[in-house]
């Protein structure tokens, strides 16, 4: 049964191509969530595990504008998506009612600070944990 062999091989060749291909695959990012208010960040403490992929989903439920500055946190994470930061690649400026994803790999184990730059003087400010 020469054809039956030969389409046999067929698809055990695309089966091998389909794995081949999921493996190569960028991984799914973890989400973290995190909501602004006036005047907090919920939570205010996130812990990451280095060198795994997040998106940080940002969110601005409050009526004033907030800032995410954790300048030493992106600076020791690779960000595949920089543009959605300020040119300083310190912080994400969350006007009310915005959404925002950073897509990171967090690299360097530690403590980082986290605030609001406009609010921290209010108590608006929180820590990140790399683990
Ligand atoms: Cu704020």
């Amino acid at each position: 049964m020469p054809q039956a062999y030969t389409l046999g091989r067929f698809f055990a060749l695309m089966a091998m191509l389909f794995v081949a291909a999921q493996a190569g695959a960028t991984p799914q990012p973890v989400e973290v969530d995190v909501i602004m208010v006036d005047y907090q960040f919920k939570p205010d403490h996130l812990t990451f595990q280095h060198n795994v992929y997040y998106r940080l989903h940002l969110e601005n439920h409050g009526k004033e504008t907030h800032e995410f500055t954790a300048p030493v946190f992106f600076a020791t994470a690779d960000i595949d998506n920089p543009g959605v930061l300020n040119p300083d690649h310190t912080e994400v400026l969350m006007q009310p009612g915005e959404k925002k994803d950073v897509f990171l790999t967090p690299h360097k184990p530690g403590t980082y600070d986290l605030r609001c730059a406009d609010h921290d003087w209010y108590g608006m400010v929180g820590g990140i944990t790399v683990k």
